[in-house]
């Protein structure tokens, strides 16, 4: 049980090997990008900003872009493959589903990001490489990780465009909610396979220089109620933050085994997502018809006896089915939507921090047996 402590979040490391600025992207393949951009937009309150089609030169693939506050989401699909880029995208659909392709990282130096990256055991995908129209230049490189994953690593510096050279300005599809629905992205999960979480971690170790959070999932817990093992890596701001799952083998079917039958091996799980009013999003998001997993009556039973004070009434928690843990640094209000898509596959949470920078482990009993629940729903357990 090893325990790396992180400076002070929001604070670089005057040594940091892999400096990085946040998430810059999280980029999905889909089977229809027109329409998941009208879900991210009147679901999740998302708000389209850049696109990229063939009303403005790209021929063979469609690209939405929607931000919230700096999270930003981009949604490709294929319109008639031809490249190599079309049928990688027409391919990937049908092996896995709508799933994530990118996490693109923002870093101030996308070369030297590379080259450190390449030179402590990653496989580079696409060497450094520059674009560039009349906003600017932005530097791009790209790195394997776990499944077909890929790091997309962006120096956007030198760039004011709304995303990408080869992407134009376009207007939000409706009027975006009054008040924002998230802001960031806290943390990006990825299932891998049956004993590879520990590889995955000394990846980022290594690779990246990010080292590991005190979260995690051991035996203690999988063996108890859960099928999973999990470790969180994070770059040393705390700004980047990947959990790593591998299922466990328990009583039950893993839910990691159910992600990795129905993805079609290693992938994104779920994207979490910084909200300052978990309350008003969940609110608003189950108006347009999102769907959270439920949390039975008894958590809420016994939760004021741990939890203490989180500002909202264990009774506005109750009906809206939001989860709450604490550790020694804060509080945090946490719910997850079921999965997005058929596919029993990716899904989001949403996540109000008041000083812990934990993952809710309060509640992981809770949560997993919530998962499981629907799990058994689509016999899968
Ligand atoms: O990101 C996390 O670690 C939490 C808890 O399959 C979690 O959101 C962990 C594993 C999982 C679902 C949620
Ligand atoms: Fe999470």
């Amino acid at each position: 049980m090893t325990e790396t402590l992180h400076d002070t979040p929001g604070t670089a490391r005057q040594d940091d090997p892999f400096p990085v600025k946040g998430m810059d992207a999280v980029v999905f393949a889909v089977g229809n990008a027109k329409q998941a951009a009208h879900y991210y937009s009147t679901a999740f309150g998302m708000k389209l900003v850049a696109y990229s089609g063939p009303e403005n030169g790209s021929r063979e693939t469609a690209s939405y872009v929607l931000t919230n506050g700096a999270a930003r989401f981009v949604l490709t699909s294929v319109i008639k493959p031809s490249t190599d880029r079309g049928r990688f995208l027409a391919d990937h659909v049908a092996e896995h589903g709508d799933g994530v392709i990118d996490l693109a990282i923002e870093v101030p130096d996308a070369r030297k990001a590379y080259a450190y990256a390449v030179e402590h055991g990653a496989t580079g995908v696409e060497e450094p490489y520059e674009v560039e129209d009349e906003h600017g230049t932005v530097v791009l490189a790209a790195i394997a990780t776990y499944g077909k994953t890929r790091h997309t690593l962006v120096d956007r510096s030198g760039y004011t465009g709304p995303y990408l050279p080869g992407y134009v300005a376009a207007s939000p599809m409706v009027e975006p909610p009054a008040k924002r629905t998230f802001q960031a992205i806290d943390h990006c999960v990825g299932n891998v396979e049956l004993g590879r979480m520990n590889e995955w971690v000394a990846f980022y170790n290594k690779v990246m220089g990010f080292t590991n959070m005190k979260e995690f999932v051991g035996d203690d817990i999988a063996t108890e109620y859960s099928a999973l093992m999990s470790k969180v890596v994070a770059d040393g701001t705390l700004k980047v933050k990947f959990p790593i799952n591998e299922p466990a083998i328990a009583k039950k079917k893993s839910q990691i085994d159910e992600y990795l039958e129905f993805y079609g091996g290693a992938g994104v799980q779920h994207i979490a997502l910084a909200t300052n009013d978990i309350v008003a999003t969940v609110r608003t998001m189950r108006a347009a018809g999102v769907q959270f997993l439920d949390t039975p009556d008894s958590y809420y039973d016994t939760l004021g006896e741990w939890v203490g004070d989180t500002r909202v009434p264990v009774d506005t928690l109750r009906e809206l089915k939001i989860l709450a843990d604490r550790d020694e640094d804060g509080y945090l209000l946490q719910i997850f939507t079921k999965p997005v898509q058929d596919r029993p596959t990716v899904f989001f949470e949403l996540i109000e921090r008041h000083g812990s920078m934990g993952f809710g482990k309060g509640n992981f009993k809770a949560l997993f047996e919530a998962i499981e629940r629907e799990q058994a729903k689509r016999g899968n357990l």
